[in-house]
């Protein structure tokens, strides 16, 4: 081949690649004889439990949903991607599912995940409903193609804060956390509302340490000397479990508090008898709900005892379904529509978004370790 042309090629090559690099993806293809629903979370790795619950609950309800013909008359096929928990992995994640035609998301779980990935879903006007990612900052942002079926920290954070200061009469606390977008805001809005009611002086320590830290003897031992009549942890069950048992080791019998990310059968696996007496913040008991009975029976059917968030990827999942029938259409912005005007009736119960695409309403209760079980807390 002559030198010019070869460099002709050449250069063209770069253009294009260059040109592909920019070019908004492609989401929904309307030829596609399957409609792909996304789903991502951390499937491997210590957070693998609830990232797995969440798929499960999604591939139950797709499940039924292609018994019943699957959606706009296309059979119904969940594309899933493992971002491990780990920010840097979001994004990539993002990119594969919105490319591979996915033309809705049930994720991310974490927030630290779910922030930096929204945007690329926000890029190609892909809805998006994470069932787990709590911080306030996946909503404020205010982007129209970005939902939750969970609360927000800034209502579990005040939550927690208030049964401290009420019902355990605590006058010093301590507060860690994993220094992710959600543990470290969860421990912040407890912070606030423990600061709102007793003072600064009533945090008697605060410290942050790696999400992927397995050794906390010396920062509890640190926390023991302060004497707090209670200690919060911001952060994920995988971390708990050991701290709780480590910290009862080196003698902080101090009650344990933290939240939604600690109330898994993995946390009660791991810190066993330590776990006794816990408290978390979460939604409703879904044993309670009189909606959630026949999710519960055909999930312990398929995949056997459901986690936390099961539940909220089983209604995240029929709610976006639901709005694709609702806007007669699989386009990002005209699901989006539908999504903001949705009345669902599921599992979980009623679910209807604001503006920003947070529930209506708050639900955060407390629960307790009791006999080696999760209970709600009843105040007797
Ligand atoms: N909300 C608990 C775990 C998920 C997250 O917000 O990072």
């Amino acid at each position: 081949m002559p030198r010019s042309l070869s460099f002709a090629l050449t250069a063209l090559a770069v253009v294009l690649l260059a040109a592909l690099a920019v070019l908004p993806l492609t989401p929904a293809r309307a030829g596609d004889d399957v409609i792909k629903i996304g789903v991502a979370g951390p499937l491997t790795g210590g957070q693998a439990k609830m990232g797995n619950d969440v798929l499960h609950g999604v591939q139950l309800a797709v499940k039924e949903w292609n018994a019943k013909g699957g959606v706009l008359g296309k059979k119904i096929e969940v594309i899933s991607r493992d971002d491990e928990a780990q920010e840097k992995q979001a994004t990539p994640c993002a990119r594969e599912l919105v490319n591979e035609g996915a033309v809705g998301v049930i994720g991310h779980f974490n927030s630290g995940c779910t922030i930096p990935a929204s945007e690329v879903y926000y890029e190609n006007m892909v809805p998006m409903i994470t069932p787990s990612a709590t911080n306030p900052k996946v909503t404020d942002r205010a982007y129209e193609n970005v939902f939750r079926v969970c609360g927000r920290d800034d209502q579990q954070g005040g939550v927690a804060a208030r049964f401290t200061v009420e019902t355990l009469k605590a006058k010093k606390v301590a507060i860690l956390h994993d220094k992710t977008a959600y543990g470290q805001g969860l421990a912040d809005e407890f912070k606030k509302g423990i600061i709102n009611a007793l003072g600064e002086a009533a945090v008697v320590y605060y410290a942050g340490f790696s999400k992927d830290e397995v050794d906390f003897r010396a920062i509890l031992t640190a926390t023991k000397e302060k004497a707090p009549d209670m200690w919060f942890f911001g952060g994920i069950y995988n971390q708990a479990g050991p701290m709780v048992k480590q910290a009862r080791q080196i003698g902080l019998t101090a009650p344990f508090m933290s939240g939604d990310g600690v109330i898994d059968q993995e946390f009660l696996k791991t810190a066993d008898k330590d776990a006794e007496g816990s408290y978390l913040t979460f939604g409703p008991d879904p044993e309670r709900l009189p909606g959630a009975k026949a999710f519960l029976a055909a999930y312990h059917a398929d995949y056997g005892d459901h986690g936390p968030y099961s539940i909220y990827a089983y209604d995240a999942a029929n709610i976006l379904l639901t709005a694709i029938t609702n806007a007669k259409s699989a386009d990002g912005k005209k699901v989006c529509d539908a999504l903001h005007a949705i009345e669902y009736e599921g599992a979980i119960g009623k679910t209807q978004f604001d503006k920003k695409g947070d529930i209506v309403g708050s639900y955060y209760v407390l629960w307790i370790v009791k006999d080696g079980k999760f209970v709600l807390y009843e105040n007797k």
